[in-house]
């Protein structure tokens, strides 16, 4: 866990909540195999009592990429594990032990925009832009970019960025699906720290339910995905927490969901 270049501190009233941030400004946040390899070291060894996390990055940018100072001479064979490791990293954040939450401005580039794309929400801040310059680097995205954001914004947008160029801007990116929230700049960690302080109350076995069970159920044919899901709802609902959540609400102690 200890990386120069990645911070990590723990928030809220049990300390439920981890503060993940890339702290390597200078090179606008780029991601060296070091770097990596911490974060997947990071997600495999979280510490007992964390419930949800923030991953932000310092400076004015979320995250420049792939360090391109890296990628160098590479042959195809130390490529494809390098690839391999990045998706090994991306793997542990996106089906790890917490829900993660992206606190998102400046750039989301790259790499970093499968980073990105790898946590369960991501809060914009004005300031953000998405873009995939792997397309003008004559490379081609390896962090996992293929397979998850075609799942936000469409494989057909994805390609368009890749061919043409194409940035899209905070509004732009939260209407085609890349954040679910976007806040006035400035304001994506605290709105980020606040969702996850929420994200943290919920009955464990829901939050393992939505990062490990749902996104299954999406690339399951209906009939196994209505299966996998009532096997998933069956364990839930067993919890003595699940119990007691709906006996509290019953019995008039819980909150009613309100209009926003
Ligand atoms: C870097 C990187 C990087 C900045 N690797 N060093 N990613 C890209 O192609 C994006 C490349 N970066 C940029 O387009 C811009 O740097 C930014 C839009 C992100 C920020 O611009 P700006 O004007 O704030 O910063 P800068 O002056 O361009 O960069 C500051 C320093 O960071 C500078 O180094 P310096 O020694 O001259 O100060 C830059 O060289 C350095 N820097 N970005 C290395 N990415 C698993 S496959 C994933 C494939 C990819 O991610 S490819 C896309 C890579």
């Amino acid at each position: 866990m200890n990386h120069p270049d990645l911070h990590f501190e723990r928030y809220g009233e049990q300390q439920e909540v981890a503060i993940i941030r890339l702290t390597r400004p200078a090179k606008r946040n780029a991601l060296n195999d070091g770097l990596i390899l911490a974060i997947r070291d990071l997600f495999e060894t979280m510490p007992e009592g964390v419930r949800a996390a923030v991953l932000d990055g310092g400076g004015e940018h979320f995250c420049a990429g792939l360090d391109l100072s890296e990628l160098k001479e590479r042959d195809a064979g130390q490529g494809l594990h390098h690839s391999r490791m990045w998706h090994a990293a991306l793997e542990r954040v996106q089906y790890g032990p917490v829900p993660v939450i992206a606190a998102l401005h400046g750039a989301v580039v790259g790499g970093g925009l499968e980073l990105a794309s790898a946590c369960h929400i991501r809060v914009a801040d004005e300031s953000t832009f998405y873009a995939l310059p792997e397309g003008s680097r004559g490379i081609f995205v390896g962090g996992g970019g293929a397979v998850r954001i075609p799942r936000l914004i469409g494989a057909a947008r994805m390609a368009d960025m890749m061919f043409t160029g194409r940035v899209y801007n905070a509004v732009d990116g939260e209407k085609v699906g890349f954040a679910q929230y976007l806040v006035p700049q400035g304001q994506a960690f605290e709105k980020a720290l606040e969702l996850a302080v929420r994200v943290a109350q919920n009955a464990p076995l829901t939050n393992y339910a939505l990062i490990h069970a749902l996104p299954r159920i999406a690339e399951q044919p209906t009939d196994q995905g209505l299966l996998t899901e009532a096997m998933m709802a069956a364990i839930a609902q067993s919890a003595p927490e699940a119990k007691q959540r709906v006996r509290a609400f019953l019995d008039g102690k819980a909150a009613k969901v309100r209009k926003s």
